[in-house]
């Protein structure tokens, strides 16, 4: 199991249930406000990375919290459960060559895409912590990586959006 936490930034205008139409809806309270919160470039996403405390303390990792960060960018239309549709390409594809888990719970090392239509994306990864992925793209027994459903974003137009994943 891996890291499923998320910083969910409404869309403006975007309420919790309906019906309730002349209150302030208390589910409003734990979302992030898009209308003041703005991280980086507009229409980009910038990403922290972080782990359970699941996989912290799993007895398949074996090596320490560091390495190499690789992950593709996807369309959430675009992914199932089971990972990417077939023929779907990503929209982008963070790499860090470093990121550092060992003492912190979010990393220090952060990762900033280009622009992006808005929309909502699902970033899929894993960190190579035993340093043997080479040019490839895989991950192996011991290497921390993300589900498929989790780790969702939105890009809001003219904003540039922080996400944990
Ligand atoms: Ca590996």
């Amino acid at each position: 199991m891996t890291r499923t936490l998320l910083l969910a930034l409404a869309l403006g205008g975007c309420t919790a249930g309906g019906g309730d139409d002349t209150t302030d809806s208390d589910a409003d309270t734990e979302v992030v406000d898009s209308d003041t919160t703005s991280v980086g470039p507009a229409d980009t996403v910038t990403l922290s990375f972080s782990v359970s405390e699941g996989v912290r303390h799993s007895t398949q990792l074996v090596d320490p919290l560091m390495g190499e960060l690789l992950g593709s960018i996807y369309r959430q239309a675009d992914v199932s459960v089971t990972g990417p549709h077939d023929g779907v390409d990503s929209v982008a594809d963070p790499h860090l060559d470093v990121v550092d888990l060992r003492d912190v719970d979010m990393s220090a090392e952060t990762w900033t895409s280009g622009p992006l239509p808005p929309d909502t994306y699902l970033f899929l990864g894993f960190l190579d912590v035993d340093g043997n992925s080479g040019d490839g793209d895989s991950p192996d027994a011991g290497d921390p990586v993300t589900l498929a459903t989790s780790n969702a974003f939105t890009i809001v137009e003219g904003k540039g959006v922080a996400a944990v994943v």
